[in-house]
């Protein structure tokens, strides 16, 4: 009697485990398909391709995870307890050869397919045309600066800076007189862009996820990364900062303003006006 009522409580626990592991895939599947935290559409083929590759990265680990946790939901209430001895195995090297050889196929595959969309925002020489511009992050700013007409950037050092020159251009350099120094990113559509990243205090991350580019400003170091963006794409977006960089990270966020190239010169002599 005591037997057949651990029997019943056995397949009752089973089968809501095994219920509710098929729930939790299906409702997983449901929040990725419908993509309901997805990013705003890529304005560039950076981002187009940052996508396919995340696509392709979502399909593999989903058929794994769909795989598994059905096969567990299945196991559970197949192998529930019926009142009798548990039977084990140990070791199985064809299955150990197995999963360990499919991994590695899938990690470095993944890897592979990814690297075109990481060579080009690292690796790839950056356009000699294009358009450099420069960021410092600081606690808790984006500050960007042009190298106006001269197309060269003053010397900064951190002895100069203060409050009318954030940057710390070194006022006896005549390359700086005409840099322009702003809080907001301007730039033209359609116009290679090369960014230089730099930091006056601890690590800064830049990123814009309409561009699905971030990388991280760190001190003492000028790291260039480039993009462009559509020139259908004109318009507004939220430039954040992704390192936990002190108490204000929360509000260290500034706007990339995607404009005409006529709009672009309009906006730079404001600027630089000002
Ligand atoms: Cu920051």
């Amino acid at each position: 009697m005591a037997e057949r009522s651990g029997e019943r409580g056995s397949a009752a626990i089973a089968a809501a485990l095994a219920i509710f592991l098929v729930l939790f895939v299906g409702i997983t599947l449901y929040f990725f398909l419908a993509k309901t935290w997805w990013y705003p559409p890529p304005i560039n083929d950076f981002g187009r391709e940052i996508d396919a590759q995340f696509t392709r990265t979502f399909i593999i680990t989903a058929i794994v995870f769909v795989a598994s946790q059905l096969g567990l939901a299945w196991a559970v209430w197949r192998f529930r307890s019926r009142g009798g001895r548990a039977s084990h195995f140990e070791g199985n090297n064809t299955m150990e050869a197995l999963w360990t050889t499919a991994t590695i196929v899938l990690f470095v595959g993944l890897g592979l397919f990814g690297r075109a969309a990481w060579a080009q925002l690292h690796f790839n020489s950056i356009p000699s045309d294009a358009m450099v511009i420069e960021v410092t992050g600081k606690q808790f700013n984006w500050i960007f600066r042009y190298p106006g007409a001269d197309g060269v950037f003053g010397r900064t050092a951190a002895e100069f800076v203060d409050e009318t020159n954030p940057v710390g251009i070194d006022p006896k350099d005549p390359a700086g007189q005409d840099d322009v120094v702003t809080l907001t990113l301007g730039v033209p559509v359609g116009r290679e862009i090369k960014l230089v990243e730099k930091s006056q205090d601890v690590t800064h991350g830049f990123f814009v996820r309409e561009l699905r580019l971030k990388q991280d400003a760190l001190p003492g170091m000028a790291i260039p990364v480039h993009f462009h963006i559509d020139p259908d794409k004109v318009g507004e977006y939220e430039i954040a900062c992704t390192q936990l960089c002190g108490s204000g990270h929360h509000r260290m966020r500034a706007t990339l303003k995607a404009m005409t190239e006529a709009d672009f010169e309009k906006w730079l002599a404001n600027e630089k006006a000002q």
